[in-house]
């Protein structure tokens, strides 16, 4: 899809001529107030109970804390399958990610397959409504040309292409081809400036990302802009410098969730300095159940794996002073796939001609009286349905449970048993959702030849070279 830029010049115009009929002039000018900047904020692999908002005690988060109160907290925020590519296949689409051929097995350096560029994405859509877009952590839609970033709709890019476990450092290699891994790169836009080449650098994937960011954002001030933030942390293998693993008392696991939070506050102090707290939705959540090491307080399961709630539920919370209502709360169900529909439906964007399975959630987001999630059911892909606060998923068991979530969150105590009439109703629900997808299935893209981006790092200077960092020993995780 192509999106032709509309001169910057020419929408300031149209839109100083709006205000002065209608609306006055916003505080900043930073936006014209109607198209606020968004900041969406994807933590990779962390746990629904990791942060202070969600009941950690274990972790200090004060900046999530204080980005909580003054925003809202959503308990009830799914994502759309349990592992990374189909996560964010879902997410930057609207549409479950079976349905464009992005679920299964996640993407490997050098892979044929990625995000088909006929799919219409969250930066396409806000790039058509005038906004600067910018992505800074891991892509992981396809490490190819034909799926860069800059192929789906973002200006910029600065990151790694898939996960940060896909290095030479991983010494079980390739997972398909046990042949060790390429070295992992780190790109800017189009081009790869350096890699990833030990533990210190692996100990800087979120500073690095928060760093681009922030020039982003600076960049962008005069213009709405669009920053996706889908951090490389809390994804193994970790590393983290020093003083981060001293402060939080020696514990990796620990220190990688507060250095989120730091480059959480990072954020957002940049957007209080350029004052346009009031004028920029941020957006906070990970993209699957947490991994190893990771909480999911008191839900069952994490990363992986079947559709129990600790697969999918994940921490999420929405930030829009002056919009937002502070120390908001709500139980009303948002899912990953809404965000595209919600945001297109903010910025007054048209949805894509094809179908996609998000729903127009923005009432929820942005705390409004009664508001309502737009799903009376709610899927778990092909594996699980809820309605309610009754939920059917196929489980460990290998049949289908009935759990009652009012009064069991943990899905501890199977009910499939003693309701036999709702499990068959639940149950054809399902199917049918099922069936309607198998039936309209649109394809990945797929290239004929692929190879990874470097086979050597030879020439290429390190992560922290680029960065201006000077070598020191990183804390590994203690495995
Ligand atoms: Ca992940």
């Amino acid at each position: 899809m192509q999106f032709t830029r509309v001169p910057y010049s020419l929408v300031v115009a149209l839109l100083l001529q709006a205000a002065a009929d209608a609306e006055p002039a916003s505080k900043s000018g930073i936006t014209d107030g109607e198209r606020p900047n968004i900041v969406f904020i994807f933590i990779d692999d962390m746990g629904y109970g990791d942060i202070g908002p969600f009941g950690s005690t274990a972790n200090k988060t004060p900046h999530l804390d204080q980005m909580a109160s003054e925003g809202l907290i959503l308990r009830q925020f799914y994502v759309s399958n349990t592992n990374c590519t189909p996560s964010r296949a879902a997410l930057m689409t609207g549409t479950y990610a079976h349905r464009i051929g992005m679920d299964g097995d996640v993407l490997f350096p050098g892979g044929r397959r990625g995000l088909n560029p006929d799919e219409t994405t969250i930066a396409e859509i806000l790039k058509g409504a005038g906004y600067a877009t910018g992505v800074f952590g891991k892509w992981h839609l396809g490490d190819q040309a034909q799926y860069s970033p800059l192929e789906h709709g973002f200006d910029q890019f600065f990151g790694i292409p898939y996960s940060n476990d896909m290095w030479p450092g991983n010494l079980r290699g390739h997972r398909h081809t046990k042949e060790p891994y390429t070295p992992l790169p780190v790109i800017r836009n189009d081009r790869v400036v350096a890699y990833v080449a030990d533990g210190a650098d692996q100990s800087l994937l979120c500073e690095a990302a928060t760093d681009a960011a922030i020039e982003f954002i600076r960049a962008s001030r005069d213009e709405p802009f669009f920053v996706y933030l889908p951090y490389p942390y809390v994804h193994r293998p970790r590393y983290v410098r020093r003083e981060i693993a001293d402060r939080a008392r020696g514990s990796v696991n620990r220190a990688v969730v507060e250095e989120v939070d730091d480059s959480v506050g990072r954020v957002l102090h940049t957007l209080r300095a350029l004052d346009a707290t009031e004028e920029t939705l941020v957006i906070f959540t990970s993209d699957n159940g947490g991994a190893t090491g990771m909480s999911m307080g008191p839900l069952r399961g994490g990363k992986g794996g079947r559709k129990y709630e600790g697969h999918m539920r994940v921490p999420a919370i929405a930030w829009w002073p002056g919009t937002i209502p502070a120390n908001g709360a709500t139980d009303e169900i948002v899912t990953t796939i809404d965000i595209l529909p919600s945001l297109a439906a903010l910025v007054g964007a048209d949805l894509p001609d094809h179908a996609i399975d998000g729903k127009n959630a923005l009432a929820v987001l942005l705390d409004k009286p009664n508001a309502h999630s737009p799903h009376k059911l709610l899927f778990y892909e092909d594996e699980g349905i809820r309605r309610g606060d009754w939920k059917l998923v196929l489980g460990d068991s290998g049949s289908f449970e009935l759990y009652d979530l009012a009064v069991d969150s943990g899905e501890t105590t199977d009910l499939s048993a003693a309701h036999p009439a709702l499990v068959k109703e639940l149950r054809a629900l399902l199917a049918d959702h099922a069936a309607e997808i198998a039936a309209n299935r649109r394809t990945a893209g797929r290239v004929n030849t692929a190879r990874p981006l470097i086979v050597e790092s030879g020439g290429l200077p390190k992560l922290r070279d680029v960065m201006g960092v000077d070598d020191f020993e990183p804390v590994p995780e203690r495995r």
